[in-house]
């Protein structure tokens, strides 16, 4: 049986979230009827505060949702809620996030090898994830929200530069995931779907990233840290498998060295 979708955000909260409505795997899908669901309503004054159709320079859709024109493909409920396609997260409204449905974000995954060591670098993201009453700052990408009209690449290069001070242009940047983001902050009504795509720094580029690298912004750290197993089992979301899906590409490329590719297989296996 595969795994039910958002094991992680139906878990984990973000600051300022109500309890989450216990949600069990099999009353994930909108298609099992469940009359005693009863998740808390819960928006963020801060996303009230920054309604785009009240307040200049203001990034959130405004609470009525009414008000607001969703993609196509997106099922509503009856109050004209957007629907989560992933299923039931124990919390109603959109929590911190600013738009009704999907919040297009992306996430740049810079690596290098050099040592025969693959590193990237991620972030420690300011704001922590609340889980069973600890508050932890796992490894992330330096990922962000898309701008309104904004394309992957351009996102990709200004929130790696924005939160990291690195330079370094995303267009040539090989894609390896589209999707929703098991992230804290998901609800039944809002959601984010990154573009999560990965660049591998030739040699005589590495000094330059590592002497650019200063955190700022949503990150409270940087660094360079060494790709492996450990890793994976310790970082923000569903990060681990967009980091998998790049691994899973550098193995089988047979443009990088051939030590390069059987380890980022073994690492992301
Ligand atoms: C995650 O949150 C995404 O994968 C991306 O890394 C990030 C976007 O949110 P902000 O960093 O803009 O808060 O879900």
């Amino acid at each position: 049986m595969s795994t039910p979708p958002f094991p992680r955000a139906r878990r984990e909260m973000a600051p300022g979230y109500p309890p989450r409505f216990p949600v069990p795997d099999d009353k994930v899908p909108w298609s099992v009827a469940w009359s005693a669901y009863a998740p808390p309503y819960h928006v963020d004054p801060h996303v009230i505060a920054r309604d785009r159709t009240k307040v200049p320079g203001g990034w959130a859709d405004p609470e009525d949702v009414r008000a607001v024109t969703l993609p196509a493909n997106v099922d509503r409920d009856a109050l004209g809620r957007p629907h989560n396609p992933m299923g039931r997260t124990g919390i109603a409204g959109r929590g911190r996030l600013g738009r009704w449905g999907p919040n297009p974000a992306a996430d740049p995954i810079v690596l290098w090898w050099k040592d025969g060591r693959l590193c990237a670098v991620l972030i420690e993201r300011t704001t922590p994830v609340l889980v069973d009453g600890a508050s932890l700052h796992p490894w992330a990408f330096p990922g962000g929200m898309a701008d309104d009209g904004e394309e992957p690449a351009a996102t990709l290069a200004r929130e790696l530069e924005e939160e990291t001070g690195i330079r370094l242009s995303f267009d040539d940047a090989r894609v390896v995931y589209q999707g929703p983001v098991d992230d804290p902050r998901t609800t039944d009504h809002a959601w984010i779907e990154t573009t999560a795509a990965y660049v591998l720094v030739p040699d005589n580029g590495v000094a330059a990233i590592e002497h650019a690298m200063q955190a700022s912004d949503d990150a409270r750290a940087v660094r360079a840290v060494e790709v492996d197993r450990a890793l994976l089992g310790k970082m923000y979301a569903n990060h681990a498998s967009l980091m998998r899906a790049a691994l899973s590409d550098l193995a089988g490329r047979d443009d990088v060295p051939r030590a390069l590719a059987v380890h980022a297989g073994q690492a992301g296996s």
